[in-house]
């Protein structure tokens, strides 16, 4: 009996650009594009198996070795759904494949890393479900097409699909089929830029992005702001500098547009706070670190960005994570449980 399974896995991506908001909930369309890079190393990757089998009753699915229910007309169902329709589109054009399509799904993810602090665990888990139901339907789809059905899960997943430098374009149509990801850049035209993750905190986080961004949108008025006057200068200026490979442009427009997000969360009625004492502390030592190189005559030397939670992640050139390290760990005394969290160089845990 043949077997139909296959195995993919997606790393996560940090945002430079931010997306926050929705003017489509359901299509998951964003109120402005975005940018990231993808943390391509084995340390921080969703890694998803699918199965397909006539014997199976329903379509069910484990997340770290939990069972999740895959609600009627909800994200999973949706992604699960399309991917389902791609490949019987496949089985009609060609009748001597196997009918997959109409057996149901058994699908296993895993997170290694902690999933819901603020580390982007949606974006690789639907970037790894979407890789791993196209591996088993054996799809041509390339990963711009897969892109517009992780959307769907969830709206970072799109950019989990590329390595390197990842543009969400955020498309004008309303049935959202211009709105994917494409690759601004591949991770080798810059290998020299390093992330430096600090685990501030590894708890789930207090407000999901999915409801805060929604808040955001319905009550900011920086948001219109932000969306019509500084998002898109930014997108171009941000590509430009990465093609350009000019770390001091990249580093003052990513720590400009983490600080604007924060501030469009702040101008959320109520409030939402994602930073916390810490995640500020981290901040002044980053621009401390950046004005006495700039002072000496250089040009910056890291760029700080937060995403919907404490946790610091740290851009910088590879010459300069050592020192950055050093200092990270000369300021916050390490806890026993984050140090090392992921048990390698280069994630620093703090306190
Ligand atoms: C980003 N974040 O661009 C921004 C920055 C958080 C802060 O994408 O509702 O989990 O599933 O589309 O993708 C978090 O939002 O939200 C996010 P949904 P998602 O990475």
């Amino acid at each position: 009996m043949t077997v139909y399974q296959a195995t993919a896995s997606a790393p996560v991506n940090i945002a430079c650009i931010k997306y926050w908001g929705k003017r489509d909930t359901k299509l998951i369309l964003p109120t402005n594009s975005s940018l990231s890079v993808t943390l391509d190393q084995d340390h921080l990757r969703s890694t998803t198996t699918s199965r397909a089998d006539p014997s199976f009753d329903k379509d069910r699915l484990w997340l770290n070795g939990v069972e999740e229910e895959i609600k009627d007309g909800g994200r999973l169902a949706t992604c699960i759904k399309e991917m389902r329709a791609l490949r019987k589109q496949l089985e009609e054009q060609d009748p001597s494949l196997p009918k997959i399509a109409a057996f149901p799904v058994h699908i296993a993810s895993h997170n290694n890393f902690p999933t819901a602090a603020g580390l982007a665990s949606s974006a690789s888990g639907f970037a790894a479900l979407v890789a791993s139901l196209s591996a088993l339907y054996q799809l041509p789809a390339d990963a711009s097409r897969l892109s517009l059905i992780a959307r769907q899960g969830s709206g970072s997943a799109c950019r989990s699909l590329f390595g390197g430098f990842v543009a969400w374009q955020m498309g004008e149509r309303a049935d959202g089929s211009d709105s994917y990801a494409v690759e601004v850049a591949p991770r080798e035209h810059w290998p020299d830029i390093h992330a430096l993750i600090c685990v501030v905190n590894d708890e789930k986080k207090g407000t999901s992005s999915t409801s805060g961004m929604q808040r955001t949108v319905e009550t900011s008025p920086l948001l219109q702001h932000r969306i019509k006057h500084v998002v898109p200068q930014r997108m171009a200026a941000i590509s430009e500098a990465i093609r350009a490979r000019d770390f001091d442009a990249f580093a003052r427009i990513t720590m400009a547009d983490s600080n604007q997000f924060h501030a469009v969360a702040l101008d959320t009625e109520p409030p939402i706070f994602y930073m916390n004492d810490v995640s500020r502390a981290i901040i002044a030592l980053i621009v401390e670190y950046n004005r006495v190189a700039v002072a000496n005559g250089g040009k910056l030397k890291a760029a700080y960005t937060y995403d919907a939670g404490p946790n610091a992640v740290i851009y910088a050139p590879k010459e300069n994570i050592k020192e950055i390290v050093e200092l990270i760990v000369k300021y916050f005394p390490q806890a026993e449980k984050f140090k090392d969290p992921f048990g390698l160089f280069g994630a620093a845990g703090v306190q």
